[in-house]
């Protein structure tokens, strides 16, 4: 499959993170990474987007026969929490009629927060589209008094404002159409999972990518149950048929990797290194519009995620619920307004940007990368909270810094080079201000010395994916499988040999006396282990109490070591195992001893 890419713009692709997807995705899509690369700038580029969660559960919203539902906070499962049956669910279509639905107004409130693309659910579990399909009279057009298609005025405001489109589609999950999964409670769903693939899957999919201009972005939900490989490869066939070029996301299930990784409602520690990723998040707490869900997430606590997520080379798919008669619920367009004005001042710092350089996420803030097309870079340290000293260091910075702006201000900003990192002046003026954001142009693309580094506590932290390991050792947890849900903390596993070891190179501008705390899991049969941990001829060691299991982690003082100046290098060997190994091993923290 080959893409129309300029070589100019290949060279532009960051250094930094470009993903390095699994080669089975790159076999499914039949590209090179150089393709895969071209293919995803666009959406590495835009970092923020809208996701729509817009059905007949707008109309109940949570409430059924004047009592709420118990959903789970998810508003569109309304059908199944009160296991309502098809043919009394199916009369909320005679109800619907959007009459105040603006596509334009939608598409203008996204792109004025700075969002870039918007994904709309076309067809969620109820089984209801919200577009006009010959495969099923179960549609907007044809079952409601509206009578028209909302996804054509959407893709013709989208195009009008540059807004890519993508479509969210529940290709399993169908509690209304005979064959598709996840109604238990109405025998009308009963049929046969090939003819609902066949006759409802597959041509409805093939209406919403052919019948709306480019879709960018195809959004499967809830994978597996009906849809085995041998389906999904019908229904891949048909995508690709479709639009080769489109994201296809990780959740259609029977094997398929897909482009994205999709974590829900909570951003991944350090995001998914080498791959793209987008974390799904709703305003308040449910997807559909929840007439009693009042509790919407401050604006900055969403701005600040946006910085998080662009930091960790990710995006951030923001969502609405609107209601039954078409508008997004006030609450949410304030956010938007709120989220688009710190956005018109800092976007700089966000779209067009890759992931920090950093292998630790500062304390005060979240730092983005841009790689500029004559060699040089801008960091941009999006700062939260300055730090009470004034200054924001750079550890492990090698590069010279030419200057540095405060985004949307004229005052300058003054930086200084120290042995191996740069520190950052924070004007007087805005020492007490918050979320804002400093660009800093470098010469050359950033480097930054690979040894750990005091952070502006004189604290080192050693992160399980800075260690050079020794067999059988090795690295797990943090970003998890699908991510979906979130998995344990990133850490050191399969310890169960004394030859594994783990170091980590340390730099310290002075000779430091450090408290050696460490983060570790370990069940009851490894109690009695003793890990040794040592710089040079010094050690300390730990003698393993359980912490009740391998993912339950809690933080130990291991003991005092003198760190030297210059560099070092910490390492921790097994002396004695009990039980399979002695611990799962987390973070490493060298704090200034207080004793
Ligand atoms: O069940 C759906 C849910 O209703 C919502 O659409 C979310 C959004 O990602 N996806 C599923 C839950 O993971």
């Amino acid at each position: 499959m080959k893409l129309k890419t300029t070589i100019a713009k290949l060279l532009l692709l960051p250094l930094i993170a470009t993903a390095a997807p699994e080669p089975a995705s790159l076999a499914e899509r039949n590209e090179t990474l150089a393709e895969r690369d071209a293919r995803m700038e666009w959406f590495r580029d835009a970092h923020f987007g809208m996701f729509v969660h817009w059905g007949l559960y707008a109309v109940p919203a949570g409430i059924w026969k004047g009592k709420p539902t118990k959903t789970n906070n998810c508003a569109e499962w309304l059908m199944r929490a009160g296991k309502v049956p098809i043919a009394e669910y199916s009369e909320l279509a005679k109800e619907f009629n959007p009459q105040k639905y603006d596509a334009d107004q939608w598409v203008v409130a996204a792109k004025n927060a700075g969002m870039k693309y918007i994904t709309i659910t076309a067809k969620h579990h109820e089984g209801f589209a919200m577009f006009k399909s010959k495969a099923s009279a179960y549609n907007i057009v044809d079952a409601t008094p509206y009578q028209h298609d909302p996804l054509k005025d959407l893709a013709k405001a989208c195009k009008k404002h540059g807004i890519k489109l993508g479509l969210y589609y529940s290709q399993n999950l169908d509690w209304y159409h005979p064959g598709g999964h996840g109604n238990n409670w109405d025998p009308a769903s009963k049929g046969d999972p090939e003819a609902y693939v066949d006759h409802i899957v597959i041509p409805q999919l093939k209406e919403i990518l052919s019948n709306y201009g480019e879709i960018s972005i195809l959004w499967f939900d809830i994978p597996n149950g009906v849809i085995n490989k041998a389906r999904a490869d019908r229904i891949m066939k048909v995508v690709y048929q479709c639009n080769p070029d489109i994201i296809v996301n990780n959740r259609l299930g029977g094997g398929y990797k897909g482009d994205i990784q999709t974590p829900e409602q909570h951003i991944p520690p350090m995001g998914f290194p080498g791959k793209d990723w987008e974390v799904c998040m709703t305003m308040n707490k449910s997807w559909g519009f929840a007439k009693d869900d009042s509790r919407w997430k401050p604006s900055r606590d969403m701005i600040r995620k946006l910085c998080d997520i662009a930091s960790k080379g990710g995006n951030y798919l923001l969502n609405v619920g609107p209601t039954d008669l078409g508008e997004i619920p006030d609450p949410s367009l304030e956010r938007l307004a709120e989220i688009g004005e710190w956005m018109k001042i800092n976007s700089k710092a966000i779209h067009g940007t890759r992931a920090s350089v950093f292998p630790l996420l500062p304390k005060w803030g979240r730092l983005t990368t841009r790689l500029l097309p004559n060699g040089n870079s801008i960091l941009y340290a999006m700062v939260f909270n300055p730090p009470k000293d004034g200054t924001i260091l750079l550890p492990g910075l090698m590069n010279t810094p030419v200057k540095a702006v405060l985004l949307g201000s004229k005052t300058g900003v003054r930086t200084t080079s120290e042995d191996q990192a740069v520190r950052i002046e924070i004007p007087k003026s805005y020492r007490n201000k918050s979320d804002f954001v400093i660009a800093l142009l470098l010469k050359g693309t950033p480097h930054v010395d690979a040894s750990s580094h005091a952070d502006q506590s004189g604290s080192f932290t050693l992160l399980p994916r800075q260690a050079q390991l020794t067999k059988p050792l090795r690295l797990d947890g943090a970003s998890g499988s699908s991510g979906l849900r979130g998995g344990i903390e990133e850490h050191l596993s399969h310890w169960t040999k004394p030859s594994g070891t783990a170091s980590w190179n340390v730099t310290s501008k002075t000779a430091a006396k450090l408290d050696l705390y460490i983060r570790i899991a370990a069940p009851e049969a490894s109690d009695g282990s003793v890990i040794e941990f040592s710089i040079g001829n010094q050690m300390v060691e730990l003698t393993i109490q359980s912490t009740g299991s391998w993912k339950k982690f809690t933080e130990v003082k291991v003991g005092t070591l003198r760190l030297p100046k210059g560099k070092s290098v910490l390492t921790v060997k097994a002396k004695t195992i009990h039980g399979e190994a002695p611990c799962n091993l987390g973070t490493l923290r060298l704090s200034p001893s207080r004793n």
